[in-house]
């Protein structure tokens, strides 16, 4: 018997209303238009209550990087689940998933990393992360090192020390955040300056903010820095290519530890493993979730290099961390099914050789459409910059709302995007075709004249 009953669309929508708090969401705003219900999936095409079938141009949140309908994770599931539904990984436990899952991770990971610590989503693994980091200094007698040092409009999570990790004011305003020892430098995001500087001056000047901090802190007092390699919900910032090997040698210089969160960029989005392995840096630790399951179970974790878990392990005794789906046996069963899809496969090199560059030539003509500044995409995530003028660049004003204009004409001629302001993201499946890249790149035009005439009335 199906567990959830077959319902209508607008009695799903009733229920909806009346009884569903959505995350990251106006409920006065969402009930004047109703909810739209996802009833199915397949590929790269999700499903509507009211029969629209819409290219999932996001992989529903950065996560289906496999796309939908995979029987093979669906199987995995359910044999683990047959087997062993559930056990912990406390007390001196531990279940095959977990284990082949922890080496099959090293084993794709930069060689340093040769521990995983498991949880069950990137806030938590962020939130792993802040009491690591604090562990890993006090027990090098340094406890004194307890600043964590990330970047303004970086998204890290929603959990309080994921979202004080993030960069975001209005996430800060809502629960008095960050929490003490978190402080944020410049973003790298050379369109969002005024861009005097090239792209490459701008990226070593958004590097040095970090070194500014940590002399102004003092770097005894700097336990480390944290970024996203692309950040993505701060709505793709792609930055320029001299930034990361500055933001290496910042922390090798003053000895504090890098913190890549691979949250979204994990697991091929940019054509690598890692953001690490495509930026050419060596974080200490690295936080992943979404890809490493491809959404088909909530999983996350953090990858532990040698440097630190040499030191909680031999000097540590018990950390006292850990959840309950740490490690659970039917997420890591679905995790180790779905990085084999991604080997067999070769999806990670097709992102590199492949769809990347073939999806990335459509997004540049994009660029060429009056309303786009700027058009901006690596491996299978990319950014659109809706503007009032391209030459000089004139942004629309916020209280006018075009990124949301332009994304509800999006969804409703058959494609998901998402709005962070005036910025529309992408980032779509890794099985998408060229069939499928053309579509989304005719509908985007296509939708970018809609949103124009929508916006000159
Ligand atoms: N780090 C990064 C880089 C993320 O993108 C998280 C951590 C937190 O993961 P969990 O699993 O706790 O959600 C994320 C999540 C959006 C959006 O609107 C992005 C995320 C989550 C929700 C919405 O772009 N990213």
């Amino acid at each position: 018997m199906a567990a959830i009953e077959n319902r209508s669309g607008s009695d799903l929508q009733k229920l909806d209303k009346d009884h569903h708090l959505h995350p990251f969401t106006d409920h006065k705003e969402l009930h004047k238009i109703k909810s739209r219900i996802i009833t199915h999936a397949d590929g790269v095409y999700i499903y509507d209550a009211d029969g629209n079938k819409i290219l999932d141009g996001m992989s529903g949140l950065w996560c289906v990087n496999a796309g939908y309908g995979r029987d093979e994770l669906v199987d995995a599931a359910a044999e683990q689940m047959r087997e062993l539904p559930y056990y912990n990984n406390f007390f001196q436990c531990a279940h095959p998933p977990s284990i082949e899952l922890s080496a099959l991770l090293c084993d794709i990971s930069q060689p340093q990393f040769n521990r995983v610590f498991f949880a069950g989503s990137g806030s938590e693994s962020n939130d792993t992360i802040v009491r690591m980091v604090r562990r890993y200094w006090d027990l090098l007698d340094q406890p004194e090192r307890h600043t964590i040092i990330s970047r303004t409009n970086a998204y890290h999570g929603s959990t309080v020390a994921a979202a004080s990790l993030g960069g975001m004011k209005t996430m800060h305003k809502q629960s008095g955040l960050p929490i003490p020892g978190i402080v944020h430098v410049e973003q790298p995001y050379w369109f969002g300056s005024d861009r005097s500087l090239s792209p490459d001056e701008f990226g070593l000047v958004a590097a040095r903010s970090i070194e500014r901090k940590i002399d102004e802190l003092g770097a005894d007092k700097v336990a480390a820095f944290i970024g996203e390699p692309v950040q993505g919900a701060g709505g793709v910032i792609i930055p320029p290519d001299s930034y990361w090997p500055e933001v290496q040698r910042i922390c090798d210089e003053y000895g504090i530890l890098l913190i890549s969160d691979e949250v979204i960029t994990g697991f091929g989005r940019l054509g690598e493993w890692s953001g690490a392995d495509h930026f050419g840096t060596r974080p200490d630790l690295m936080s992943f979730a979404k890809g490493v399951t491809s959404g088909y179970l909530p999983l996350g974790g953090v990858m532990v290099s040698d440097r630190v878990a040499d030191v909680l392990i031999d000097k540590g005794g018990e950390f006292f961390h850990g959840y309950t789906y740490s490690g659970h046996p039917a997420a890591c069963a679905v995790a180790m099914a779905n990085l084999r899809i991604l080997q067999r496969e070769g999806l990670v090199a097709r992102i590199r050789n492949d769809i990347g560059p073939y999806l990335q030539n459509g997004w540049r003509k994009l660029g060429e459409h009056p309303l786009v500044g700027d058009a901006r995409m690596v491996g299978l995530m990319g950014a659109l910059e809706l503007v009032r003028s391209k030459d000089p660049v004139e942004r629309f004003d916020e209280n006018q709302g075009v990124g949301n204009i332009c994304r509800d004409i999006l969804v409703n001629n058959g494609l998901v995007m998402r709005a962070v302001g005036d910025t529309i993201v992408a980032a779509p499946p890794f099985i998408l075709s060229h069939e499928e890249a053309d579509e989304m790149i005719e509908k985007a035009w296509k939708c970018l004249n809609l949103t124009q005439e929508a916006i000159n009335g």
